[in-house]
Formats: structure tokens, sequence, C-alpha cells
């Protein structure tokens, strides 16, 4: 389903006056960073950098080893804590700045950029289009605000962004936005092919066979509509992947007609159980999620559990059976 008529939600003139007046400049998206986190850090932090500011990238979590060879990834930090302080500091698409991993940052004034719902406006300025199909749209909305082209690498990082957000261009949120950054990406240097190849064809021989073990332990429910993943420290172990590996992995069931919700419950061997949901169409799983503390978007949810991953299964799955009804 996509959203033909929704209009992008105006970058605030606050936002582009604090990137614009900036001086010391932290970039940062959520821990365990995706495409979008990446892609939307990165093309904001070249365009604040063609500015003439000093910037820092930083992330509590590696991006996914798939993305090292993108434009300027040397360029991002790993770490647990900052000093914020007459900083400004652009957090994306994290729903509280806890979720970035990163002590500190509430020392600088934060710029909170986000399309998720249920954000908690955490920010000194706060922009949230929950119709953008990904972050990406925001940041590219944002940059042309502050008046940067966009070079070859900035359009790279934003048609990661979206590629990556929507699924290679296939789940909802979509709409002629999306299309419309990605060209302008491409007729900015951006090469969708080396893109696509890196993001989706450069996996390691460990992931494949995860890929593999998750698919032939995948249980069934309500009436074969649900499909349940089940990842546990021992399926690395056999398969020689590893935990940032399922990345992605939710989706799999999908590629079979019948399957329109998938529950993933992880036991990241740390004592906490995640939880990913998603549904196709109309099916809303965020609901679900939020009744755990957790949240997201209609057709793509989650939350963390301190319980044991066979509590939390059979707590989430009487919660699933109706949707599908
Ligand atoms: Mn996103």
């Amino acid at each position: 389903m996509t959203n033909p008529s929704k209009a992008a939600v105006a970058v605030p003139s606050a936002l582009i006056d604090a990137l614009r007046g900036a001086g010391r400049v932290i970039v940062c998206g959520h821990a365990r960073p995706d495409g979008d986190a990446i892609g939307s850090v990165m093309a904001m932090a070249l365009a604040l950098r063609g500015l003439g500011l000093p910037v820092r990238t930083v992330t509590a979590d590696p991006a996914p080893a798939s993305f090292a060879a993108f434009p300027a990834m040397e360029t991002l930090e790993l770490t647990s804590e900052v000093d914020a302080t007459a900083t400004t500091v652009v957090v994306m698409e994290s729903g509280a700045l806890s979720r970035t991993g990163i002590a500190g940052l509430e020392r600088g004034h934060v710029v909170n950029i986000d399309h998720h719902l249920g954000n908690t406006a955490y920010g000194a300025v706060n922009w949230f289009d929950e119709g953008a199909a990904a972050c990406g749209e925001m940041v590219a909305d944002a940059i042309d605000a502050i008046g940067v082209p966009w070079s070859a690498a900035i359009a790279t990082h934003l048609y990661l962004a979206v590629l990556t957000d929507t699924g290679g261009f296939r789940h909802s949120h979509l709409s002629p936005r999306s299309f419309e950054l990605a060209r302008r990406c491409v007729e900015a240097g951006a090469d969708p092919v080396w893109i696509g190849q890196r993001v989706y064809d450069s996996y390691s021989l460990g992931r494949l066979r995860l890929v593999g073990a998750l698919l032939h332990d995948m249980v069934l429910e309500g009436e074969g509509q649900i499909a349940v993943l089940t990842v546990t420290p021992d399926v690395h172990t056999r398969t020689g992947s590893t935990p940032d590996e399922t990345d992605g992995l939710i989706n799999l069931p999908f590629s079979a007609e019948a399957i329109r919700v998938v529950l993933m419950v992880r036991d990241g061997g740390d004592g906490l159980t995640r939880v990913s949901l998603r549904s196709k169409g109309l099916l809303d799983v965020r609901a679900i999620a939020e009744r755990f503390g957790g949240g997201g978007h209609k057709n793509a949810a989650g939350f963390t559990s301190s319980a044991a991953l066979p509590t939390v299964r059979d707590a989430v799955l009487p919660l699933l059976l109706p949707l599908i009804a």
C-alpha cells in the first residue's frame, strides 16, 4: 500500500537554523544501526561537512559489514559515551535518546529526526514525518533546506537508506517521494547496481547457512498464516553466523504467499529476549509491541523483554491469532 497523497512534513525552520548555526556537530543513529540509520547519519554528516562544520559521526554498534565500502565509512566512530557540551547533536530515528546506546548526548543541543510513531520528543528541536518511507527521505529534505548540493557520496547514502528501509522498494509507506528521491540519487551519481550488490549479495556463508537453519526450524501458527522464527546462541554456533546477521531475515517467510505475520524471537545470550514483528497490508503489529513496552510501525514493530524466550513467545502468540482471524 502506497501513500500517494501524503505530502512530506515540511522541514521546521528551527531545524534549519539549528543546522546552519551549528558549531561542533555530532550525528548519530540508533544502536545496532541498519541501512536507514547509517545512510541517514552519513548523508547528513557529509552535507554538514559541506557547510564547513566539524562533524563527528558516532554509533554504539558497528555498521553491517556489507556497508564497509560505502563513502566516508572510515569516519564512523564506535562509542558508548560522548562529551556533547556546546555541540549540536543530530539524532536519527531513535524513539528515545536511550535508543542510541550513547551516554552524554543530552548535554548538547539535540535535534531529533524520526519517521516512527511514538517518538518521545526528547530534542530541543523535534521533526517527525510518519509518512516518510525512510528517515533518509527526511534527511534529503533537510539537506535541500540547508542548501547543500548532493554529492555522489551523499546520494549513495540517501539511496542506501531508502532502498533498505523499503525492503528494496516493496514495503508500505512507499510513495512517489521515495522514487523521486531514488531518481535524484542516481542523477547525482549514486550507482544502484553497486549499492544493490553491496546490500543484498555481500553476505557471509555463515549467514546463508543461518537462513537455512531458521527456515528449517520455522513453526507455522494461525492456520499457516503466522511464521515463528526462533534464534538462539546455539544456531549461530551451528551455522557459523553472528547475531547481527539476523538483520532482515524476518522478512524471509513473506516470500510464501500464505504468510501474513512473522514473529521472530531472539535469545541474545545476554539475558534479554528481543522480539520483532512484521505483517502484510492492514494487519497492525505495532499495537501488540506497545503492550510489551515496545513500538514501531503498523507493519514492523518490536520490543525487548527480560523474560526467557519461550515465555515471551507464548505471551505474544495468542495476541497475534486474532489478527488473521
Ligand atoms: Mn527507518
